[in-house]
């Protein structure tokens, strides 16, 4: 009797597994189709990151790098698969009880649809679809087992039995061909990847040059110039938002004396400028590489913002993107003479889907939560006092200037050197200030300057390098650099929350 109850438990459930992935895959189904952000994973998923503590992010970035979204996905997808088996047994144990999960899981879902920044109308039905799929599904699957259970107690294999395994079966399937038929339709759909690929860019009226000397060329070194490709990537979208150019507009508005609305054509028709400048993030460990420099083609915010005439009060702009992400950059860092930019393109191509296409901002000098907004839709003009930005309110500094440090390339920690002449190479940055300096330190001697390559401008990295003649044994090497006003990077080690990370790099090696 008991174990014929716990292989009823075990089909049970299984059939509250099945209406979950039919559910599910039918939910993504009914999102690529009508509601591309809204997939129900997504809007969970996202839940889950707007909700995480700062340590969270922290916790998430430094273990998975910028994995960290599949790693939730994955999570994400265990967790409700177990809520799902529970419910299963539930149901079967105590009706209505397990439908009521199924379906709270539904509600849930389709609230934080609604809730979410770009939600419209349509935004709940993919989670509507799942939740009452996994409902009905499961329902059925489970009076069906209820039923032939008080009939025959003790027959665990009898064709009613077979039958709900079998109708699981289908609906695993069928909710799988689903998630995969989703994905399908999501790849034909990427609208705005096709409106990218066709677009030309503006010629830049003005342009910073890349001096042939900013580049050292040592193997294993970070290029001066980060390819987009290998661009490290952070952002909150589960989902990346496609925005199609012809529909984009920016709406500056708030503290100013005159509202303006910008469209693309409007933006393009403007001067371009072409800066260089290195983006890094907050979240960016002591030897991390959340840091890349690029070439931004984009149309200087000052400008902008010197149409709209923000009042004497205001201090801050809060920009929104389309998907609610917002960063609260001081209205000075948009209004100095410093390259904050509009920007449109990335090493001479459009900015690529997953870095913001098609406008985002990118300023000198501040970490990217508080100033790199993507997708960007709204300069919002505001006071410190009065409102705050995505990571602000999660814990983090409402100010971020970005931190002086320095890392090495070459050599990678546990690398083989042999004994010899080598070299150790690295990069040094506190943009907006500039490096003036880099030191080495081998063991516990005397700290060495390093050769520094000619900086672009102080607004990007800059790259470093000192021959060693590298002797048998255990060796610890680390470095330090001094900023362009004087100031030496300090020794005290500090965790990214809530300002930036601080200490000097430093990596241990043998050598043969
Ligand atoms: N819309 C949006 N913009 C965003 C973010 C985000 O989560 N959403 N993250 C910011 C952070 S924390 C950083 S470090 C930079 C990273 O830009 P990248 O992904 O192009 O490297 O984007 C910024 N802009
Ligand atoms: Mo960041």
């Amino acid at each position: 009797m008991a174990s014929a109850s716990r292989s009823l438990d075990l089909l049970a459930a299984g059939a509250g597994v099945a209406a979950a992935v039919l559910g599910a895959g039918l939910g993504e189904l009914t999102a690529a189709v009508v509601a591309p952000t809204a997939s129900p994973f997504a809007v969970i998923g996202g839940g889950m990151i707007d909700i995480a503590p700062p340590w969270g992010k922290d916790l998430a970035i430094s273990w998975f790098g910028t994995n960290d979204k599949a790693a939730l996905l994955v999570g994400i997808a265990i967790l409700l698969l177990a809520i799902a088996a529970a419910a299963g047994v539930l149901e079967r144990r105590r009706p209505p009880w397990g439908r009521v999960i199924l379906g709270g899981l539904g509600v849930v879902g389709v609230v934080v649809s609604m809730t979410r920044a770009d939600a419209d109308v349509l935004s709940p039905a993919p989670s509507f679809v799942a939740g009452a799929v996994a409902v009905i599904t499961g329902a059925l699957l489970i009076a069906r087992l209820r039923r032939t259970g008080a009939a025959a107690p003790e027959d665990t294999t009898g064709p009613s039995r077979r039958n709900v395994l079998a109708f699981s079966g289908i609906a695993v399937v069928v909710g799988a061909l689903a998630a995969v038929g989703s994905a399908a339709v999501r790849g034909g759909a990427q609208a705005a990847s096709a409106v990218r690929s066709a677009l030309r860019l503006p010629t830049p009226a003005t342009t910073t040059p890349v001096p042939a000397a900013a580049e050292l060329g040592i193997d294993g070194l970070a290029p001066v110039i980060t390819p987009a490709a290998d661009f490290y990537r952070i952002d909150t979208a589960l989902v990346v938002p496609q925005v199609d150019p012809s529909t984009w507009s920016l709406r500056i508005h708030g503290l100013v004396e005159e509202e303006v609305v910008l469209t693309w054509d409007d933006l393009v028709a403007l001067p371009q400028r072409e800066t260089v400048a290195t983006l890094v993030c907050v979240s960016n460990e002591i030897g991390g590489d959340l840091i890349g420099t690029a070439r931004w083609l984009g149309v200087p915010i000052r400008d902008l913002l010197e149409r709209a005439k923000p009042t004497a009060d205001a201090d801050m702009v809060l920009s929104h993107s389309i998907d609610g992400f917002t960063a609260s950059t001081p209205l000075e860092a948009l209004t100095d003479e410093r390259d904050a930019l509009l920007a449109i393109g990335m090493n001479g191509e459009p900015l690529p889907i997953a870095h913001g296409f098609p406008v985002r901002m990118v300023v000198p000098g501040l970490y990217g939560y508080v100033s790199a907004t993507k997708w960007v839709t709204e300069l919002e003009v505001t006071q410190y006092a009065v409102a705050e930005g995505y990571w602000t309110s999660r814990g983090w500094s409402a100010r971020g200037p970005v931190k002086l440090a320095s890392r090495i390339d070459v050599p990678r920690a546990g690398a083989r050197v042999t004994a010899g002449s080598t070299t150790i190479a690295g990069v040094a940055w506190q943009t907006h200030v500039g490096v003036s300096g880099v030191e080495v330190q081998i063991d516990d001697g005397a700290w060495q300057p390093a050769k520094l390559a000619t900086a672009i401008s102080s607004d990007t990295w800059v790259q470093w390098s000192l021959p060693w003649d590298a002797t048998s044994g255990t060796h610890t090497i680390r470095c330090r650099a001094t900023s362009a006003t004087g100031e030496t990077q300090t020794q005290q080690r500090a965790a990214p929350a809530p300002d930036g990370a601080t200490g000097w790099d430093e990596l241990t090696l043998t050598v043969a």
